[in-house]
């Protein structure tokens, strides 16, 4: 082992000779071994090939990271593994899910952040199977250990993120809402979708387009007979819009003639099997090939077959299936069948049944085809298991920057179903396939600033539940829940219940319209918040115990912090009428209503239950603290952001830094991120207001809505141009 300094708080410990995985992007070569090796807070065993880091855990450690997992916030108790699996049933004993997020933090008397640089296979056994011991056992002897030391947990975090570099950056429309289901199968399914949303005057953005687009699931093929003169539809909705969003796949149909499959094996591009010939496995196209995505070349070819449908004028993918999901191979599927032929025609006793029932689900046993499965590293053929976890990062890799070079200064809305570290740079992701189950709301709510920590910050969940079928009112609180997750996306798996929010009775589709335009009208500073988190490694979700250090704000796991402004305290249970929220400090509640006039209260710092019938969507400003919105519309496009809304709580003074930029170019790399400052003195209900212009950006009319300790209320226009304040009725 040697270590490094890489920062007065960061240390790197190496072990053995690491798979370079590129998963964080700071300049490497400035390495300089340290004499002293020290990692005093971990036992290092060894024992074949495999490494054990324990950790002694002190009664008040909490353990938070660990990004897409089932469990709390505090992952204290559980056992969680960091190998990438499709598992669509996220029940609370899974071990695994889609994404392999190695960074934990300890939250305690002293703090203590690692990230494990490692693709293989990790287990964290946090006080599982001994309650004062975190356990981690590594695949492998070979790995980077990074160690954060910091008072401060946020800033902890903050050097994590800084070594993975700036966040990703989606188009501005991707804020809006999307409405999405296993499939839209045809153009008029598509175009039916449309006019509902329109006629019922649900705001929206965007319509996925499922696996059934293409052509007998080929990817970067679209099906004619479904899809007639698909570049013409691509901007009919366009116009209309919407913006389409095709799925990608990662396995390629073994179809001679279909040039992806035709290029992918005569320049070798495919992982491969022990003898050297592509390897051979199922999924949605029947027999397919993976690409090999470790390979830089690989990447090249894959990314630019995006071009055959952002030709077509798409904007927007998901990439699926890339853990890689695999249904079976032909040796698993051989031996069932061997086994089902030698029962066929006997009167088979109970072994042989559960023989033959162990060897279906078996089937899909991943692990035994990932061992199978080998990828080329730099010439040397490796075991796709050793470095399993990096699939779907190099995918989504492939993707990014073939679609940065089809349009460098264009932005395209990405987001992967499989991840890694550093994933965050290219792309978002969504938590797969949730259910329509009550419990999976809060779920999603417990991993929003889990991901975060890893760097993903373009997140959330398929609205509504993707599997089982949603309830009128488990939708409507599933939407209040995710009003400020960054993707903000309804879908549902085939052959379950219609989902979009026109799908129920009249009352439900009208209170998510309510809700639909509170989240059109909060993408002003839902905008503004994500992107200062992208570029300043920042967290968009928080739990409350980053911020307040008071007892009940370490424990809760049902609230967050959304932004430097906001504290949401959604419902997720069944029948309720509303919730306990824990108040660290005085905060303003604002609470919107179908059919009725915004109620706003300030609320005392402590326990409160708060009353919430299923049209009432409720957040809490914190003291001090602004947030800025804009008029809602059908769509983003359609939205005007130089006349804001700005909703404080100020006890003295407040300050914000605005950000906006054109939504739409990576013009904003190169600019200055703060486009206002808005400060805002009270005294009694007496304002004053300064905002500064940090830039080009035209903004015309501020409205304020301002509210003090108090409780009293104050409006006021400030016309930006001229300076002058305009006193409202108060
Ligand atoms: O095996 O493309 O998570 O969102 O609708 C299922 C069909 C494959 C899994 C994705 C889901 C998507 C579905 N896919």
């Amino acid at each position: 082992m040697k270590s490094y300094t890489l920062h007065r708080h960061v240390q790197l410990f190496r072990f053995g000779d690491p798979f370079e995985t590129e998963s964080l992007c700071y300049p490497g070569e400035n390495l300089i071994p340290q004499e002293e090796v020290e990692l005093p807070e971990f036992d290092i065993f060894k024992n074949n090939g495999i490494t054990v880091l324990t950790y002694q855990l002190e009664k008040q450690d909490r353990v938070i990271g660990l990004g897409e997992s089932v469990g709390g916030i505090n992952k204290r108790g559980r056992v969680i593994e960091a190998y990438a699996t499709d598992d669509p049933i996220h029940t609370p004993d899974k071990r695994a899910l889609y994404g392999a997020h190695n960074y934990l933090f300890i939250a305690g008397n002293k703090n203590l952040g690692i990230y494990l640089d490692f693709p293989g296979k990790i287990s964290y056994d946090i006080g599982f199977s001994h309650p004062d011991r975190m356990i981690i056992t590594i695949d492998g002897g070979d790995f980077d250990l990074y160690v954060f030391r910091h008072d401060d947990l946020l800033e902890a975090v903050r050097s994590f993120r800084k070594l993975q570099g700036v966040g990703y950056a989606p188009p501005k429309w991707a804020f809006g809402n999307q409405q999405s289901r296993w499939s839209y199968d045809t153009a008029d399914k598509v175009r039916e979708v449309a006019d509902n949303m329109r006629k019922k005057w649900l705001p929206c953005d965007a319509i996925y387009l499922d696996i059934d687009y293409m052509e007998n699931y080929k990817d970067f093929t679209v099906d004619e007979t479904k899809f007639p003169d698909f570049r013409q539809f691509v901007e009919e909705m366009k116009i209309r819009g919407f913006r389409l969003i095709p799925i990608i796949d990662a396995g390629v149909k073994i179809e001679p003639g279909y040039h992806v499959y035709d290029e992918g094996v005569e320049e070798k591009y495919f992982c491969i099997n022990e003898k050297d010939q592509p390897f051979v496995a199922a999924v949605w196209p029947g027999w397919v090939h993976f690409p090999d995505f470790q390979q830089p070349e690989v990447r090249q070819w894959f990314g630019k077959q995006y071009q055959v449908l952002t030709d077509y004028g798409i904007e927007g993918f998901w990439n699926d299936m890339n853990e890689p999901s695999v249904f079976y191979t032909e040796e698993s599927l051989g031996t069932f069948i061997q086994k089902a032929k030698e029962c066929e025609g006997k009167n088979i006793d109970l072994e042989d049944f559960f023989v033959l029932k162990d060897l279906f689900e078996a089937l899909s046993a991943n692990p035994d085809a990932y061992k199978k499965m080998h990828q080329i590293s730099e010439t040397k053929k490796i075991q796709h298991h050793q470095i399993h976890n990096l699939y779907g990062f190099n995918m989504t890799r492939a993707a990014a920057e073939g679609i940065e070079k089809i349009d460098p200064n264009k932005r395209y809305l990405l987001f992967s179903r499989s991840s890694f570290t550093g994933m965050g740079r290219y792309a978002g992701l969504w938590t797969g396939d949730n259910y329509s189950w009550w419990e999976h709301i809060l779920l999603m709510i417990k991993m929003l600033p889990a991901l975060n920590m890893g760097g993903f910050l373009y997140i959330g969940a398929d609205i509504g539940g993707f599997g089982g079928d949603a309830s009128p009112d488990l939708l409507v609180r599933w939407t209040q829940a995710s009003l400020l997750t960054p993707l903000f996306r309804n879908h549902s798996a085939i052959g379950t219940r219609n989902q979009e929010p026109y799908s129920f009775d009249h009352w439900t589709t009208e209170a998510i319209r309510k809700m639909l335009e509170l989240r059109y009208a909060l993408i002003p500073y839902i905008y503004s918040e994500y992107m200062k988190a992208a570029l300043h490694h920042d967290l968009y979700f928080k739990p409350l115990s980053f911020e307040y250090i008071d007892e009940h704000s370490m424990e809760v796991e049902d609230q967050l912090l959304v932004g430097e402004s906001v504290m949401m305290a959604p419902i997720y249970q069944e029948n309720a009428r509303g919730r306990y929220v824990w108040v660290p400090e005085e905060m303003l509640l604002w609470k919107t209503v179908m059919n009725h006039q915004d109620e706003f209260q300030v609320i005392k710092p402590g326990h409160h239950y708060m009353h919430l019938e299923l049209d009432e969507t409720a957040l809490f400003i914190r003291k001090n603290k602004m947030i800025v919105l804009a008029d809602p519309a059908q769509n983003v496009d359609l939205m005007n952001f130089d006349r804001l809304t700005v909703l404080a709580f100020v006890d003295g003074e407040a300050t914000y830094g605005y950000y906006d930029d054109d939504g739409e170019t990576t013009n904003y790399k190169l600019e200055k991120n703060i486009k206002m400052m808005i400060r805002i003195r009270q005294h009694h209900n007496d304002y004053q207001i300064d905002v500064e212009l940090k830039s080009s950006v035209t903004i015309s009319k501020i409205h304020f809505m301002l509210t003090n300790p108090a409780g009293e209320f104050a409006e006021m226009d400030y016309d930006v141009s001229s300076g002058e304040i305009h006193k409202g009725s108060n």
